[in-house]
């Protein structure tokens, strides 16, 4: 019964925990990585930092180090997001460690040569706790060494976070609602936000805005409490006054919100529709290919504009107002 009792509360902490965490530092990748120290075959390109097998190297041993991260008093976990893709069998070795200002502590250890591939192609994510580093400035290293890189294909490291668990903090996860509507019309969007702190909370508000105007559309106050690890969707109508294009994003407040950083929602997109008819025409003249124009008709289906695709030009232009091709 006890080790019963005790199993249930070690599991709902760490359901708790899984469900709590705020991510409080992240780098994927996206600019060019000046402050990352690469040594040999290490290399950055836009969305990953890789070792290549390329140029063949003997007695390699090269690291990835990253810049200094400040890790906050609550940290918990580092989590990497990687693929290892070995070409042969060999003594290869893998390793992911923290350096903090009293030396170097190995995460993660992998016989990659014996073991061979490590995840998906697309990224597969491993974490440690990091909380006995916690307030402390650190850095990453990625390092490999063995005989040859010719034993390897490559390494990607897509993402990297640090996580945290606050008391008190609130996420703003997303937006919701109609890409195109008519001006003058009113419609309906959805902030979605998230507790991801420890705590209860009920005492928060919710709001919208308009990147292109500042705008602030809409604010609503909490009006029930939200328990740790849950989200809720609040409404939020707007009449949109003249036709224009924008991105909406949601926002939430907090007067004791830990983490600043994660409150405002990604852009949504919504297209404020002039009170004029207009045709569009896509002309497909790709010679066959199917992804030619998708680039096009992807555009005009989130901006939720109507248009008539076809294959040949007709004869008679003079009804359609925007004319777009494809050509390949
Ligand atoms: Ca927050
Ligand atoms: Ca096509």
């Amino acid at each position: 019964m006890k080790h019963t009792l005790l199993l249930t509360i070690t599991f709902m902490l760490f359901m708790c925990s899984a469900f709590s965490q705020s991510v409080v530092w992240e780098e994927i990748f996206l600019t060019t990585q000046d402050e990352w120290t690469l040594e040999g075959n290490w290399t950055y390109d836009p969305g990953r930092l890789w070792m290549n097998w390329s140029p063949e190297t003997p007695n390699y041993d090269m690291a990835a180090i990253s810049p200094v991260i400040t890790l906050p008093s609550e940290a918990e976990e580092l989590i990497v997001n990687q693929y290892l893709y070995m070409y042969e069998t060999s003594t290869d070795i893998a390793e992911i460690s923290i350096i903090t200002g009293s030396g170097e502590n190995v995460l993660w250890h992998y016989e990659c040569g014996q073991e061979g591939d490590w995840g998906s192609a697309d990224g597969t994510d491993i974490s440690f706790s990091v909380t006995e580093y916690a307030g402390q400035d650190v850095q990453i290293k990625f390092r490999t060494w063995g005989p040859t890189t010719y034993s390897w294909w490559w390494w990607d490291v897509y993402r990297i976070s640090v996580t945290a668990m606050f008391d008190n903090d609130m996420l703003a996860v997303e937006v919701g609602g109609p890409n195109n509507i008519n001006e003058g019309q009113q419609g309906s969007w959805t902030v979605k936000v998230k507790n991801v702190g420890l705590n209860e909370q009920s005492d928060y508000t919710v709001k919208l805005f308009s990147h292109l105007t500042g705008e602030e559309i809409g604010s609503v106050d909490a009006t029930s409490s939200l328990a740790a690890g849950s989200e809720e969707e609040f409404s939020i109508n707007w009449t949109p006054g003249e036709y224009h294009n924008t991105c909406l994003y949601g926002q939430v407040i907090m007067d004791n919100d830990a983490l600043s950083t994660n409150n405002n929602t990604s852009s949504y997109f919504v297209r404020v529709e002039p009170d004029i008819s207009y045709q569009v025409l896509v002309w497909d003249n790709d010679n066959g290919s199917t992804n030619t124009e998708t680039g096009l008709t992807d555009a005009l289906d989130v901006a939720g504009i109507q248009y008539t695709k076809v294959y040949s030009l007709p004869a008679d232009l003079s009804s359609y107002n925007m004319i777009f091709a494809s050509c390949g």
